[in-house]
């Protein structure tokens, strides 16, 4: 990596991006900030975020700078969105998904089925009618929200604590062992373009209730339950502590075929361990392709569910801790040297900034396109990837045309002009060899595709 590259992009109040060329030494540059780095590693780094503090000027001040991703804390649980069966409240949940638009943060949605934050008229059901309950309100909860998460926590907490192995108790696993893969049919059905996540805790390291879980991935797989990834909570504490395997335990997941992230990381140590824990946690997701981000459940220690262990990243008047350079370092250090991604300053431009690059065409910029798609009578959705080559890229687009009576109803993560689609703004920047994905939703037949890729 020894071109001169492109420098960024300034945008001019309510004029045009322009683009300014800085010949860099080398093109290694340290983010300052835990969204662009993680970007820069094609991942992203998210927070837990509570719809009723986002008025809270530090607190929107760190969100806005720092995160990339969010995950409503409570505002999408069953209680919030369906207080009352067949009447659903997206309030809150609205206000915290218009805040991401408008700042270019994607969501992760959290949680369609879980035994707990039950409405009450739910917790005095079972049976066919609770199953029945379950099935309608994932269809509207993911339905309402549909193209706008980018990964749902379709179940949440389904396996037992201790070294049993199975399956926790609840009135969804009274309903009959199959309760979870009908929660993953009926979210796919509802929003074919979000990926779906089965999330948990006490699952970070390899044990009893990981190797549960990972049976259920294996076998999800194997008979095409509609699974593609795997969340682990990292809620570590001296009782739950970081293990040595962390990393392997993310990895044999990926080997099955699924996304892996890191959902809920909250680390009740203090000082320098705490600091060092948050460093591993970040080092091992970089070092598994498939780990896809790092969510933090909340932004300072008082923002907290345990607010008394002090366990993230910014202290209660919003400064950075230890632990948030520490994992900004890890993060920096992480991956190869590419250079800050134009696609996550705050003053982001709704495209990508116009590529200049010294090196000129054939500069080993390029990329590949391949294609999986997933069709069923009548429909289908495909799912595109772009890889990167040997240099990273900053812009893409893609050549893919549909057969005839193959009608376009959705896309999402890209933008579309005819047959050409290309990336949208937090999805330009793409590593070296690392990829990421649009998709496209359609009716008819969506064939055999062969699709062709430019990255500048
Ligand atoms: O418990 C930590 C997390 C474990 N994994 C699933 C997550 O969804 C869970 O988050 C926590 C929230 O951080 C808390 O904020 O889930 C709790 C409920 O299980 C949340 O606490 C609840 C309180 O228990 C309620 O009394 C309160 O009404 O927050 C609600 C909204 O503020």
């Amino acid at each position: 990596m020894d071109r001169a590259r492109t420098g960024g992009a300034i945008a001019l109040a309510g004029a045009a991006a322009i683009a300014v060329v800085v010949g860099l030494a080398s093109s290694a540059q340290a983010a300052t900030t835990l969204g662009a780095s993680a970007a820069d590693k094609g991942r992203y780094f998210g927070t837990a975020v509570a719809a009723y503090k986002l008025s809270d000027a530090t607190y929107s001040g760190i969100l806005d700078r720092e995160f990339n991703m969010i995950t409503p804390e409570n505002e999408m649980k069953w209680d919030a969105t369906e207080p009352t069966q067949g009447q659903f409240s997206y309030g809150s949940a609205d206000q915290i998904v218009a805040h991401a638009n408008a700042h270019g943060q994607r969501m992760r949605g959290h949680a369609l089925a879980w035994y707990s934050q039950q409405p009450g008229w739910a917790q005095n059901m079972s049976g066919t009618a609770l199953r029945n309950a379950m099935v309608n309100h994932i269809t509207n909860v993911a339905g309402h929200y549909k193209g706008k998460i980018y990964a749902w926590d379709v179940v949440n907490e389904a396996f037992a604590d201790g070294g049993g192995g199975g399956r926790r108790d609840s009135n969804l696993q009274r309903t009959g062992n199959d309760w979870i893969e009908v929660a993953f049919r009926t979210a796919r059905a509802a929003d074919p373009g979000a990926k779906l996540c089965y999330n948990d805790y006490n699952t970070d390291g390899i044990n009893a209730k990981s190797t549960a879980v990972y049976t259920m991935v294996q076998d999800f797989k194997a008979r095409g339950v509609p699974i593609d990834c795997v969340g682990f909570q990292s809620h570590i504490n001296s009782g739950s502590p970081l293990t040595s395997d962390y990393q392997a335990n993310l990895q044999r997941f990926a080997d099955l075929g699924v996304d892996v992230q890191i959902t809920e990381l909250d680390i009740a140590y203090s000082g320098t361990q705490q600091a060092n824990a948050y460093a591993s946690v970040t080092k091992a997701c970089l070092a598994v392709a498939r780990c896809t981000g790092i969510t933090v459940w909340g932004i300072r220690d008082s923002d907290s569910w345990r607010s008394s262990d002090n366990p993230l990243l910014f202290d209660n008047n919003g400064n950075k801790k230890a632990a948030y350079t520490s994992t900004l370092d890890a993060l920096n250090a992480g991956g190869t040297t590419s250079p800050p991604p134009v696609s996550t300053s705050p003053s982001r431009s709704a495209s990508p900034s116009p590529s200049t690059s010294p090196s000129g065409p054939g500069g080993g910029q390029g990329c590949t396109a391949t294609t999986s798609v997933n069709q069923w009578q009548g429909g289908f959705v495909v799912t595109v990837r772009v890889t990167a080559g040997s240099a990273a890229i900053n812009a893409w687009t893609v050549g893919l045309t549909l057969p005839t009576g193959a009608t376009v109803t959705g896309t999402w993560n890209v933008t579309r002009s005819g047959n050409s689609w290309s990336n949208v703004s937090y999805n330009g920047h793409v590593n070296a060899g690392q990829y990421t994905e649009f998709g496209i939703q359609g009716t008819g037949t969506a064939g055999t595709l062969s699709p062709t890729c430019a990255g500048s």
